[in-house]
């Protein structure tokens, strides 16, 4: 259901905080996912950075089944096209450095203290804020291209969640008391995003680690992981250079998770 609100409606704004990813930003009414647009315009060959952002979604998803609540003119619903030529295993990167990209823009546009939780949540005053969800197309047994969806609880009001994501969610507005631009952010996030990608894809997976770790709020903390018939725990200390949560069991073994769910306990 693409609409003809094509664009951003501003211009990048001079060195150092041009996007020219944001110039790139589709505006959509209605959609189900944003996920399926921008895999849409990626298989019609869409460029790196081409952004869709959605006022509602009616199918918004998370990882495993799981929904995404996104109604209508309170979030940034967005999906980026990325086409980076990397090995697969690397991908769970990806996930890391939006991660990066998103609490960066969040602090700096709302002052809201965001933090990382391992893998892929952003959380405010211990509930969550953004979820992130990047999805992979494979090519002959490479990357043909990814979609890095975000999900930014922006200005919902506590009434705008079922009862039951209550305890488990906020959004910018509860937590700083006052609406945000969500277009400003948007182009934030962007703006962020594609300075990231840059230095990953020219310097690695090592600065973003590094700033990861500064915005994380898992490190330090106690961690109950895996399946509920295999369980573990320790206190997580750092990511390794895929990307896997590490973390020290009371024998003083350092454990690598690299992908699932975790608890902070
Ligand atoms: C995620 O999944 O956190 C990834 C969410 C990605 C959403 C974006 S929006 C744009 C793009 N289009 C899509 O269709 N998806 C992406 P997961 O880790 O599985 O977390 C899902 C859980 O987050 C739910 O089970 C709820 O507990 C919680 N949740 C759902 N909606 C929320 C919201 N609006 N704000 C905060 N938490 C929410």
């Amino acid at each position: 259901m693409m609409s003809n609100k094509l664009t951003s409606n501003r211009e990048p704004q001079g060195e150092g905080k041009t996007s020219r990813w944001s110039v790139l930003l589709h505006r959509l009414d209605t959609v189900v996912s944003t996920q399926e647009e921008a895999k849409r315009l990626a298989e019609s060959g869409a460029s790196e950075g081409t952004a869709v952002m959605a006022e509602e979604q009616t199918g918004g998803r998370g990882r495993m089944g799981r929904k995404w609540h996104s109604p209508p003119g309170k979030g940034i619903w967005m999906s980026v096209v990325l086409r980076p030529e990397l090995p697969l295993a690397a991908t769970p990167q990806l996930t890391l450095l939006a991660g990066v990209a998103v609490c960066t823009a969040i602090r700096r546009v709302t002052g809201v203290e965001a933090g990382i939780k391992w893998p892929n949540d952003l959380l405010a005053g211990g509930r969550k804020i953004c979820g992130i969800l990047v999805e992979s197309s494979l090519r002959e047994g490479g990357l043909h291209y990814a979609i890095a969806g975000i999900g930014i609880s922006a200005n919902l009001a506590v009434e705008d969640y079922p009862e039951e994501l209550r305890g488990v969610a906020t959004s910018l507005q509860i937590e700083s008391g006052e609406p945000v631009d969500r277009i400003e952010l948007a182009e934030a996030v962007l703006a962020e995003l594609e300075a990231w990608y840059s230095v990953y894809l020219r310097e690695g997976f090592a600065p973003v680690r590094e700033a990861w770790e500064s915005l994380s709020v898992t490190l330090g903390r106690r961690i109950i992981f895996g399946t509920p018939e295999n369980r573990g725990e320790g206190q997580a200390v750092g990511l390794d250079e895929n990307g896997a949560l590490l973390l020290q069991n009371e024998r003083g073994e350092i454990i690598s998770v690299l992908s699932g769910e975790i608890e902070i306990i």
